[in-house]
């Protein structure tokens, strides 16, 4: 067997570093918390972490409205701590990689600033556009086009400085870059080199569907309006109330992902060492999602796309049936020798057991682990944490607090994701020192913590460990793979390689007590042994399976 890239069979770790570990008491993470909790990666069998951004922010959206490209942000340390970091990760056997945002900077960047001024060579750095004219003499000013930001109100916010509208797809302090602009671009490369060259091994690229919107050029001069949706409930600059034609999944965009792996496989080449990558953020169509992979012209993108389809097409309604087609939508429409990954949180979305039941927190983890490819894991994900509750008065998220009212805001809050993890049953959950941290912990990590993990017999996180050496096994890193529902609440998932073992997982989502025949479990020979089963399962490691049959308790694997 021919041992693989490492980044090919890697269990992938995000952590949110507002939400880490705090070493200073401040109520909120930062690099010399995640460098004194490095062993809990090593512990669990985590390969890479990828972060959050970490970068000089006014953190109107956490770090994703980056001021300085090239500096730390001050609350979560120095240069000499990313540094630190870098080297005992890289000591530890850990690759790090980072977040770039390259769609758009803050309004309090040096690009901004000086673009909003004219200043020659930042002039077109930002999408800046005139109003349109106003023809019927109304003396009111009205923005470019009808695109909305996806944080609620118009995408286009009006500089008096400037006498023009920007554009920003997500916060008014948000500002979207001019893809089109060669400037930008170079500017784009400079700073990949730069984390590079201080040993990064990696990047997460965010909000990719973003990064280019149609251009004026290609329709008489003007910001093509998008179709509106049509959708009654939705009122102007909503979203949902136009379907973003003309603002996302643009054809131009993938190219400047295929010049970024252009560079980073160049990059490679002429420094040596281990791979370094590129991971691809964006939620969209699986047809446009799989572009990033690469194009039928032989173009190669991202190593691979982040694969959102457990957070966008599957929940606690979903059957068996469901869980297999999702899981074979990805693996059919992914290009040829292209390597899948399996995403079931992150910052932006419910935590898996709240999504989910909690009672499916082993099975879902077991899914991660054991198809073919990269695990992903959001914090938190380890120990089965769920959301957080934060009230309207806590509320924090620019999302939320944009787009909702103390009615609605829990639609579209972020922030019950991003509660502090839960260390151990101390103060804050051994999060911080302080009692006040920047969001409120929550209220369940008496229950719900690492440290109780640990000593219980049986747990999520011990089960998270003993599968992450089952991933070690030849069967799993290079093994086939066959996927089926045996009923509406069960599937089983088998991996086998010849003259290695077979391994299957069998997991019932549904609510309900389910009993399956396992003589329809194929390359199954029975008496088979338990490897690893839920925490509520009566079945526990070592056990003999005699069959025929078998009952699975509701979300049992
Ligand atoms: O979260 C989404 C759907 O669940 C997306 O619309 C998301 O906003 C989009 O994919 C981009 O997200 C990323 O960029 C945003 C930032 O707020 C998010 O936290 C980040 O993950 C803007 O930088």
């Amino acid at each position: 067997l021919l041992p693989l890239d490492w980044w090919k069979t890697c269990v992938l770790y995000q952590i949110y570093p507002r939400s880490f570990k705090d070493s200073d008491g401040d109520g909120i993470g930062d690099l010399k918390g995640i460098i004194s909790e490095l062993q809990h990666f090593v512990d669990a069998g985590v390969d890479a972490i990828w972060m959050s951004p970490i970068f000089e922010s006014p953190m109107v959206d956490f770090g994703y409205d980056i001021s300085n490209f090239y500096e730390i942000h001050y609350e979560y340390g120095t240069m000499e701590d990313f540094e630190e970091l870098l080297e005992k990760a890289h000591e530890l056997g850990l690759k790090v990689l980072l977040d770039f945002v390259p769609n758009h900077a803050s309004n309090e960047s040096e690009y901004f600033i000086k673009s909003e001024a004219r200043e020659p060579g930042f002039e077109d750095f930002f999408v800046w556009a005139d109003p349109l004219p106003d023809t019927e003499n109304t003396g009111v000013r009205r923005p470019p086009s009808n695109w909305v930001s996806q944080f609620g109100g118009s995408a286009w916010e009006w500089s008096d400085i400037r006498q023009q509208y920007y554009l920003h797809q997500f916060a008014i302090q948000q500002v979207d870059f001019d893809f089109r602009n060669p400037a930008v671009k170079e500017e784009m490369y400079n700073i990949l080199r730069f984390w590079l060259d201080k040993g990064a091994d990696g990047f997460r690229l965010d909000a990719l569907p973003y990064l280019i919107e149609a251009d004026p050029a290609d329709h008489e001069g003007r910001y093509p309006d998008d179709p509106l949706s049509g959708l009654a409930q939705f009122e102007s600059h909503q979203l949902g109330y136009t379907i973003p034609l003309y603002t996302k999944d643009l054809i131009e965009l993938y190219d400047v992902v295929y010049e970024w792996r252009e560079f980073l496989d160049r990059y490679n080449e002429e420094h040596g060492g281990d791979t370094r990558v590129l991971f691809s953020e964006g939620y969209a169509n699986v047809t446009m999602t799989m572009l990033y992979y690469g194009n039928e012209d032989g173009a190669i993108g991202a190593h691979f796309p982040f694969n959102f389809d457990f957070i966008t097409d599957l929940s606690s309604e979903s059957n068996a049936r469901d869980f297999v087609y999702i899981i074979l939508r990805w693996l059919t429409y992914m290009p040829y020798g292209g390597i899948p990954n399996w995403v079931f949180g992150n910052h932006d979305n419910n935590r898996m057991p709240t999504r989910f039941r909690h009672d499916m927190v082993d099975g879902l983890n077991s899914i991660n682990m054991l198809l073919p490819g990269v695990a992903v894991t959001y914090q938190g994900e380890e120990i089965g944490m769920r959301d957080g509750y934060v009230s309207w008065e806590d509320t924090v998220d620019v999302e939320a607090c944009n787009r909702g009212d103390p009615d609605t805001y829990h639609l579209y809050s972020r922030d019950p994701a991003r509660t502090p993890f839960h260390w151990d049953n101390s103060t804050s959950a051994g999060f911080s020192t302080s009692e006040r941290t920047w969001l409120p912990v929550a209220e369940d990590y008496q229950e719900i913590n690492l440290a109780k993990q640990k000593e219980d017999a049986r747990s999520h996180f011990k089960n998270y460990q003993d599968l992450i050496k089952l991933r070690k096994e030849p069967t799993i890193s290079h093994g086939e793979y066959d996927i089926r529902a045996l009923s509406d609440g069960t599937f089983y998932l088998v991996r086998s390689l010849p003259t290695h073992n077979t391994y299957v997982l069998l997991f019932n989502v549904s609510e309900r007590r389910d009993t399956v025949e396992l003589g329809r479990v194929p390359h199954l020979t029975l008496p088979a042994t338990v490897e690893v089963s839920s925490v509520h399962s009566a079945r526990l490691p070592g056990n003999q399976i005699t069959g025929p049959q078998l009952t699975l308790e509701a979300g049992e694997v």
